[in-house]
């Protein structure tokens, strides 16, 4: 008999949970999704160092699940709540593997060190091409650690000059309401403060659009849709 109780005691407090949660702050969740025919995708060449790169890559730049939500999009808050919130106190790394950026897309405080790695057995170069920041031109050995701080809050592009399909983007955050979205498209901001909000979601492929949102006291759900293009 105790088999069967025990799941009713975690569904117990996860309740207690999300009830404290709501106390504290309200959330807002939502999916980012693409509208229209999907585009067709190229695989992308593999011109030299194809025993480390392999032949081809999948070109990483529109990732859709089966519902056609939108990975990698990055959604910000464009009047951040005062006082609110404070940026994890994580380590952003960026590493190369088989000539592929991972992950392709990270999130940096504007002012913060970021650390570019390289796994591979060969040589990778970082060419950060900012439009507000200082642009890095670096080789990069295998094994090396390159830090790199980027001060200005913008989306930066990242290139290998030796490997021309490699792509990724840092994203500077001016502050820590910025999210990635997942593989289905979800993003979520906790414990924000009821308001109105105005959010920015940015895809490399799909552009950039604006939306409103008004949070209250109960969790928000809403949907962003990014047109194919
Ligand atoms: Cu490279």
């Amino acid at each position: 008999m105790r088999r069967i109780r025990l799941p009713g005691v975690a569904f117990a407090s996860l309740l207690w949970l999300s009830a404290s949660c709501v106390a504290a702050g309200a959330s807002l969740k939502g999916t980012v999704v693409m509208t229209g025919p999907v585009p067709p995708q190229k695989k992308l060449e593999v011109t030299n160092n194809q025993y480390t790169c392999g032949t081809e890559k999948e070109p990483g730049d529109l990732i859709l699940s089966a519902r056609k939500e939108v990975s990698n999009a990055v959604v910000w808050i464009d009047n951040p709540p005062a006082g609110a919130g404070s940026f994890k106190d994580a380590k952003v790394e960026m590493d190369q593997k088989a000539c592929v950026f991972i992950p392709r897309i990270v999130i940096v405080p504007a002012g913060e060190t970021m650390f570019f790695l390289n796994s591979d057995r060969l040589l990778h170069n970082i060419h950060a091409t900012p439009s507000l920041n200082v642009a890095i031109n670096k080789a990069q050995p295998r094994n090396r650690s390159i830090p790199a701080t980027f001060v200005k809050p913008e989306i930066v592009r990242i290139g290998c000059d030796l490997h021309p399909w490699m792509t990724a983007w840092v994203v500077v955050a001016a502050h820590p309401w910025y999210a990635i979205t997942g593989p289905e498209g979800q993003f979520a901001f906790d414990n924000l403060p009821p308001g109105q909000y105005k959010l920015n979601a940015w895809h490399e492929r799909l552009g950039k659009v604006e939306m409103n949102a008004t949070v209250g006291e109960q969790p928000a759900q809403i949907r962003i849709e990014m047109k194919a293009r």
